[in-house]
């Protein structure tokens, strides 16, 4: 027998009328809502979209004659998802942008609530510094920035520093738990030597070495290839709370199998080219291109030369929620 949790029930005058004086008093009948507040699966708002670097470089350097690092506190673009209009999200969950320091500028010292993680796509001296440790920025660095953490970044090289930044910051205003300030002395003291930071730090050169590692020592995952997932070596849980965060390794001609996850993932294409199906839309990526795959869309990836994808979702906050569910290959395929 069909219920209010498959559809609305029927509407009538004696009803419509029991709902007016309802709403009279701040309150409404569940039954109306039920099928769109508890779906059989996810309903995504969040659509697949694809970010072509050939596209979003030359207007992030166009910015870069626009404002300053200082004026606009942080040079970024965007990257917000089509389903998601005016909101400043990437995912429902999650803010991603794509950020600019020129040669020789800096970007004032803050904190915030929201967690973030900069993935680092350009950069010959680029820097950052969060809880006064000082961190040199790489390509294919992936640096974490804890809730409340101090952090500022600079540029002390000849060429553009540019990044990606992932922020847990739909889930902090979610829950009205947003604080920020600047540091009291406009930039904060170093500690000690400037270095690199292991706490905050997954340099490049190690995590794609790992993925070589996995890749003589064992077979493909049908649907991942080579993945691996960043781990806080201090405490074995994710580098930040709410945020997971990936690097895998597609071998030349790989065809993935298709599979889904109900964690909404952000892509970077670290190397090589390569293709992802996601639900009905196919993405022919290549180097730098950034992509996003919604909750529960079937995936497949497949790669023409050995690539490399870094990718973030919210899987760490589902699986703290215990929530996140994967088919991997899919049951139906
Ligand atoms: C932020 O603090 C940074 O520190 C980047 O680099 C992007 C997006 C929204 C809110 C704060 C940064 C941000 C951000």
């Amino acid at each position: 027998m069909s219920s209010a949790l498959d559809g609305k029930p029927a509407a009538s005058p004696v009803r419509q009328e029991f709902y007016r004086r309802l709403r009279e008093k701040n309150a409404a009948p569940l039954w109306e809502v039920l099928s769109d507040l508890v779906t059989p699966q996810p309903k995504p708002r969040c659509v697949p979209a694809l970010w072509k670097y050939e596209d979003m470089r030359p207007l992030l350097m166009e910015s870069g004659g626009l404002i300053s690092a200082r004026e606009a506190e942080r040079r970024v673009l965007i990257l917000e998802n089509p389903g998601l209009p005016g909101l400043s999200q990437i995912t429902q969950s999650l803010y991603a942008g794509l950020q600019l320091v020129l040669p020789g500028e800096t970007a004032p010292t803050h904190r915030h609530a929201p967690s973030a993680l900069r993935f680092v796509i350009e950069s010959d001296a680029g820097f950052t510094a969060v809880d006064g440790e000082k961190t040199t920025m790489r390509p294919g660095d992936f640096i974490v920035t804890p809730s409340w953490t101090y952090h500022d970044h600079g540029n002390a090289g000849a060429g553009s520093v540019i990044w990606l930044d992932v922020l847990d910051l739909p889930i902090i205003n979610l829950l009205d738990a947003g604080f920020s300030e600047h540091h009291p002395q406009g930039t904060q003291p170093l500690n000690g030597s400037a270095g690199d930071a292991p706490a905050f730090s997954y340099p490049f050169a190690s995590s794609r070495a790992r993925l070589d590692r996995m890749r003589r020592n064992g077979a493909a995952h049908p649907c991942h290839g080579f993945k691996m997932p960043f781990v806080n070596p201090a405490t074995g849980a994710w580098p930040l709370p709410a945020i997971a965060t990936f690097l895998q390794l597609l071998p030349q001609g790989f065809a993935g199998a298709a599979h889904r996850s109900t964690d909404s993932t952000v892509f970077c294409v670290v190397e090589g080219q390569g293709r992802t199906r996601i639900g009905e839309t196919t993405f022919s990526w290549k180097q730098h291109d950034l992509f996003v795959a919604p909750s529960w869309m079937p995936v497949a990836h497949a790669s023409e030369t050995d690539a490399v994808l870094f990718s973030a979702s919210d899987r760490a906050l589902q699986q703290t929620l215990g929530i996140w569910r994967e088919e991997a290959p899919l049951a139906s395929a």
